[in-house]
């Protein structure tokens, strides 16, 4: 029988018509965020062709070169959502302070973290890499966003959006209601309904993490990797490594096949609590997605979608995977496992 042809349009609306108090402005403003992802995945699928390799030769607040890419993803991000008057605030990775709505447009009551282009050192190599977006409702009283609108725990999102631009750019969404997967045919520039109520796997023997680091971690961290790598754990043999080292791609790979993925404490990271990811853009709206297909996120000890955000730069922490797996690296770090 013929598979029903779906566009995320008529999914989101589909989606909207289960709340009857729905404005149709949450709906639009998922749609321009599909809208800025077809720009985005035109420009990173000719990369190797123009000359919009190479850096810019500027920094970003991450000290990171900003690659031209980085870039144009932000500046086709704020261009598609800025004038809309759906938005209250914005909170970029390559933005030092929250980005406010100029003054010339009308504010809305929706507020939106992104990370534009994460992952980008693996531009120059051909390895998928991604984009992250959150969708909180406003809380301020006043007309125009603040930091109250910004600094939420990830519990309160409304939606949760990650784009994956490998072999094929995937669109994975989240509105508290399942998780669903889109790709997009470039012929027709629409992104179909490709993995309808994604769920994870129950179990797989596969971890993701970067082993290079492993002189860099707490003592029960190193010892839940000498476990999943030994004879003695709970399935009897060593887990398998798959470790891309592009978020995006390996929270994919997770989601679609199970295992767990890892960014653990890292003593080389000054500023507690020593994690490279960040909390708001990156590790909050991936938590959401993954909560929502079955998976577990915690930084070891807390829930991801519990963490109050203290500033919009901070960093985590991230465990992400089957609940069994993630319990156990819990318990680990915990101190509550034998070894
Ligand atoms: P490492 C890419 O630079 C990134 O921000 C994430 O996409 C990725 O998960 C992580 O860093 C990889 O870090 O230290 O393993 O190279």
């Amino acid at each position: 029988m013929a598979k029903k042809l779906v566009t995320i349009e008529r999914h989101i609306l589909e989606q909207e018509k289960q709340y009857p108090a729905a404005t149709g402005e949450f709906t639009q403003l998922l749609y321009d965020i599909s809208l800025s992802a077809k720009i985005i995945s035109r420009e990173v699928n000719k990369a190797g062709l123009v000359n919009i390799l190479g850096s810019t030769g500027k920094a970003n607040v991450q000290g990171e070169i900003v690659q031209k890419l980085d870039e144009y993803a932000n500046d086709v991000i704020r261009q598609t959502m800025e004038h809309t008057g759906r938005l209250c605030m914005m909170v970029s990775e390559e933005n030092d302070e929250p980005i406010p709505i100029p003054e010339q447009y009308p504010c809305g009551k929706y507020v939106l973290t992104f990370d534009p282009l994460d992952g980008s050192s693996n531009i120059d190599v051909n390895v998928s890499i991604g984009s992250i977006f959150s969708i909180y409702r406003k809380q301020s009283a006043g007309p125009r966003g603040d930091l109250t609108d910004v600094l939420q725990p990830g519990r309160r999102m409304a939606a949760a959006v990650y784009v994956i631009y490998g072999s094929s750019t995937m669109l994975v969404y989240s509105t508290g209601n399942g998780v669903h997967g889109f790709t997009l045919d470039p012929s027709v520039g629409e992104f179909l309904l490709s993995h309808p109520n994604m769920r994870i796997p129950e179990q797989n023997n596969v971890y993701s993490v970067n082993t290079g680091n492993y002189i860099h971690w707490p003592k029960p961290m190193q010892q839940f990797i000498d476990y999943l790598q030994s004879m003695e754990n709970h399935i009897g043999k060593p887990y398998s490594l798959r470790y891309i080292g592009s978020l995006v791609a390996d929270i994919h790979r997770t989601l679609l096949i199970g295992g767990i993925f890892m960014y653990p404490l890292d003593y080389r990271i000054p500023d507690k609590p020593r994690g490279k990811l960040r909390l708001l853009y990156e590790a909050a709206p991936l938590a959401f997605i993954v909560e929502q297909a079955g998976a577990r996120a915690s930084d070891g000890h807390h829930r991801i979608l519990d963490i109050q955000p203290e500033h919009i730069h901070q960093r985590t922490p991230l465990f992400v995977g089957n609940e069994k797996d993630v319990l156990l690296a819990e318990a680990f770090l915990q101190g509550k496992k034998d070894k």
